[in-house]
């Protein structure tokens, strides 16, 4: 089977608007901070939906879009993955990470208590698919650059939350396979990435964090 080919409908920006827009979107990403501390207010349905669908049209592998976003708002569910990640999260910063990781961290004033995965409206759990159980319109069972795809559409994600004015964190309680069970999700799946999604808590502070420079992060060969 081939797709058949159609006409690609570039945005027809100027060079101006292409300066403009590129210019905007970074002042946009660069407010974006890991927030730790949430408010409980709610974010409708709708809009998650248009998150996740905005992650979905990454680019991945063959186009076998091998993910699955698990959006979680029920309290009970919230608080069964709060209890396991807490878990994990004792046994890492009782002793699990190396002392040259828990010292990289100290700056950030973490620790194993995770409210936020209680308080945040949603928690939005990403699901790599390592494979997949049949065949379908998009293929075999194989999946290619897994890690990569998953990686791309997550990035996404982060950036549909944060444009909707919302925030979000990036937690990896490690090893996150407690989310199989508690989601229940099939053997083919492996979770990925945790986010919790939502408003700030009234105050929320951030640590004053320094980006590195575009000549700290960029090589030109002109
Ligand atoms: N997963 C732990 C520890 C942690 C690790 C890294 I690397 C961070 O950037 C932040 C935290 C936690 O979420 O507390």
């Amino acid at each position: 089977m081939s797709y058949k080919f159609i006409k690609y409908e570039a945005l027809p920006f100027s060079r101006k608007e292409s300066l403009k827009r590129s210019e905007e979107l970074y002042q946009l990403w660069n407010k974006r901070r890991t927030i730790r501390h949430f408010s409980d207010k709610n974010v409708e349905k709708a809009v998650i939906e248009n998150i996740i669908k905005t992650a979905g049209t990454a680019p991945s592998g063959a186009n076998k879009q091998p993910w699955t976003f698990c959006a979680v708002s029920n309290a009970e569910v919230k608080k069964k993955i709060r209890e396991a990640a807490e878990q994990e999260e004792i046994k890492n910063y009782g002793g699990r990470m190396s002392e040259e990781w828990r010292k990289d961290l100290e700056k950030f004033k973490t620790n194993a208590v995770k409210p936020f995965l209680e308080i945040a409206p949603w928690i939005i759990v990403v699901f790599k698919k390592s494979y997949d159980l049949e065949e379908t319109e998009f293929g075999g069972t194989k999946n290619y650059y897994v890690n990569e795809s998953i990686g791309l559409a997550t990035g996404m994600l982060l950036a549909a939350i944060h444009n909707a004015g919302l925030c979000s964190l990036t937690h990896t309680p490690s090893p996150l396979n407690f989310l199989t069970k508690v989601l229940n999700r099939p053997k083919n799946e492996k979770p990925f990435l945790l986010i919790p999604v939502g408003y700030p808590a009234q105050d929320c502070e951030v640590p004053q964090i320094r980006r590195k420079t575009i000549d700290e992060i960029a090589v030109f060969y002109e």
